[in-house]
């Protein structure tokens, strides 16, 4: 099951909105007989990738699986018959389907006298698959929150002057996030202070070795949406956000001035909270529009509305081996008042890039 995780992980970036799944199916005498994985939305399922390479072998044979087989004609056919044509007798399931339209491929399996076990490396699987299964699980994007800072939290010196506090390194591999992403939301601080492009500049081209047939989907042939949050429409003209590279969407309040932006850039019309625009309305939209994963980069404040509302499902902090001792903090106000209400998190990863740490956490499950 380690190895279909990795094998899934290969799809990051290139399936949404559909799953990352990996598969590896063992020959009746425990050989590695095939292995596959779902490459692009529309493609083969990961079962039938795997099931294609280990052939006749796979009679009598057990199949790993990081997501429940699919029970239903979608693009593709049920993978839980093509599992059965194929003659596997052992189903091994990391996490079950959440999407009542796939699931019941375990249950069809065990009918039909297959040998079914899940929840078999779960939080593993889970992981590699946070932002497909909040969408479907919340109907809401998966959201990550990536900050830059020195060793004492800050992201900007006092002056406001902020570039560049990380490494090299940690900006490549912002890129590599960015290019994960179906959507890379900003706030109308970060484009006035720093005036970002916005766009996923991997090294070795968007997302590596191409999907295959039937492209990477809309959200990937020209890099992620980019999305600013600006009440006020106070997003200039030339801000590189606009420029056509990749499409962007600029929320703005009902009652803003947005007449310029528009001949620019797609405009939707979020209501005002006491915080800013409404966040849940916004992530509603770009779940409308299949947006499964979105990274949210900047600034502090619209990061501290996010987690207000609830709505930061994973950090990703990169730490600079560096002080200021003055300067804007990377997180703004959350409304934790008192150490009662502080945000717990957990660690999942800590790895160094170039001489920065980079810090993967998440909320506590509670
Ligand atoms: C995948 N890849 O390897 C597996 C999936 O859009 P469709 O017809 O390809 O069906 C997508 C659904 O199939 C998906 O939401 C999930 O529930 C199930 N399993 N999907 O894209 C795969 N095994
Ligand atoms: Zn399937």
């Amino acid at each position: 099951m380690r190895r279909a995780v990795e094998l899934a992980a290969r799809g990051r970036g290139t399936t949404s909105p559909n799953p990352v799944v990996g598969c590896v199916v063992l020959d009746a005498s425990g050989r590695i007989a095939g292995e596959g994985f779902h490459a692009y939305a529309g493609g083969p399922h990961a079962e039938v990738a795997a099931l294609r390479e280990a052939g006749e072998r796979a009679r009598g044979g057990t199949a790993y699986v990081t997501l429940e087989p699919c029970d239903h004609t979608g693009r593709t056919g049920p993978c839980s018959a093509a599992l059965l044509r194929a003659g596997i007798a052992r189903v091994v399931v990391a996490v079950r389907d959440p999407n009542p339209a796939a699931a019941g491929g375990a249950d069809r399996l065990r009918a039909e006298g297959v040998a079914v076990e899940t929840g078999v490396l779960a939080e593993e699987a889970e992981r590699g698959n946070a932002e497909w299964l909040t969408s479907v699980r919340l109907g809401r994007p998966h959201v990550t929150w990536k900050y830059a800072a020195t060793l004492d939290g800050r992201s900007a010196a006092a002056d406001g002057t902020s570039q560049w506090i990380t490494s090299p390194e940690a900006r490549a591999d912002v890129h590599r996030l960015r290019a994960e992403a179906d959507a890379i939301i900003a706030g109308v601080g970060t484009v006035l202070a720093d005036d970002p492009r916005l766009t996923a500049r991997p090294p070795g081209g968007p997302g590596g070795p191409g999907p295959g047939p039937g492209g990477a989907g809309p959200g990937t042939a020209r890099g992620p949406l980019r999305v600013v949050v600006d009440s006020d429409a106070r997003t200039p003209p030339s801000a590189r956000v606009l420029d056509g590279r990749a499409p962007t969407l600029v929320a703005v309040a009902p009652d803003a001035d947005a007449a310029e932006l528009e001949k620019r850039a797609e405009v939707v019309r979020l209501p005002r909270r006491p915080y800013g625009l409404d966040l849940r309305d916004l992530l509603a939209e770009l779940h409308r529009r299949q947006i499964v994963g979105v990274l949210l980069e900047g600034g502090p404040v619209l990061a501290g509305s996010f987690l207000r509302e609830g709505l930061i499902d994973r950090v990703v902090g990169y730490l600079a081996p560096a002080l200021l001792g003055e300067g804007a903090a990377a997180l703004g106000p959350a409304g934790v008042a008192t150490i009662a209400g502080t945000r717990r998190l957990e660690f999942e990863d800590i790895t160094p890039v170039g001489p920065d740490l980079r810090l993967t956490a998440r909320p506590v499950p509670v």
